[in-house]
């Protein structure tokens, strides 16, 4: 019986983000990883996001879904280059899928590389994809408590966005306690209220994506 050991496979996870995360530092492209649960508004941020800093950055994008190629429709067609990775079935994004995608951009066009990940609260945890920067993403809908209850992700994030904050009106979500999780767990984490649909929040949000970015 030949048994395979998780801790090795996220060990040969790690070297690979390394090497990944080398070759975006020679081409001098800023890379984010975006994680969230399924519907929490990636796609929407990263299209809203994207309106805002189109005369100061070249942005791409890898759109990780288990199936379809809906959200990189929506990136193509504003005009950014993307490509999509069909996990089939997988429930995250690992450094070697992202390897392979990274290969069909033309770096020196590019200031930026946003991945979506899968949409998912727990499994891209564990995998680092030789990210700069990981934006973990909280809707309002999803409720408050989610920080608390799934805290790995959130441990793991450099950014914390609150988002649907329109729909603040409708629901008991409480920003205090949010916050209050996400600094206890996290307390270097930046944070942001936006709403990528109203638009609150979204111009400081892309100031600093694009000092970031340098
Ligand atoms: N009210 C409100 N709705 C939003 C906002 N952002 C996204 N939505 C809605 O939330 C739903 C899901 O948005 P998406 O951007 O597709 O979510 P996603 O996280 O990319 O979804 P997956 O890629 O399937 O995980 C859509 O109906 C959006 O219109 C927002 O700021 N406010
Ligand atoms: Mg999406």
């Amino acid at each position: 019986m030949r048994i395979v050991a998780a801790k090795k496979l996220l060990k040969a996870n790690d070297q690979l983000a390394e090497e990944n995360r080398s070759r975006f530092n020679r081409s001098g492209v800023f890379v984010v990883n975006v994680v969230g649960s399924p519907g929490c508004g990636k796609t929407t941020l990263l299209e809203a996001l994207f309106a805002k800093l189109a005369t100061r950055l070249a942005p791409a994008v890898i759109e990780g879904d288990l199936a379809s190629s809906i959200d990189a429709e929506r990136i193509e067609r504003l005009g950014i280059p993307v490509v999509q990775i069909n996990t089939d079935g997988a429930c995250h994004l690992d450094a070697t899928m992202v390897a392979a995608a990274a290969d069909g951009f033309d770096y020196d066009k590019l200031d930026l590389l946003v991945i979506e990940n899968v949409g998912n609260l727990v499994c891209p945890a564990g995998f680092d994809l030789g990210e700069h920067l990981r934006i973990v993403i909280l809707s309002v809908s999803e409720g408050d408590d989610k920080i608390a209850k799934y805290p790995t992700i959130f441990q793991k994030s450099h950014v914390l966005l609150i988002t649907k904050t329109d729909l603040l009106k409708y629901s008991n979500f409480n920003v205090e306690r949010a916050v209050a999780d996400m600094k206890h767990l996290a307390p270097e984490a930046e944070i942001f209220q936006v709403s990528a649909l109203a638009g609150y929040g979204m111009d400081d949000l892309a100031d600093w994506l694009a000092a970031k970015c340098g």
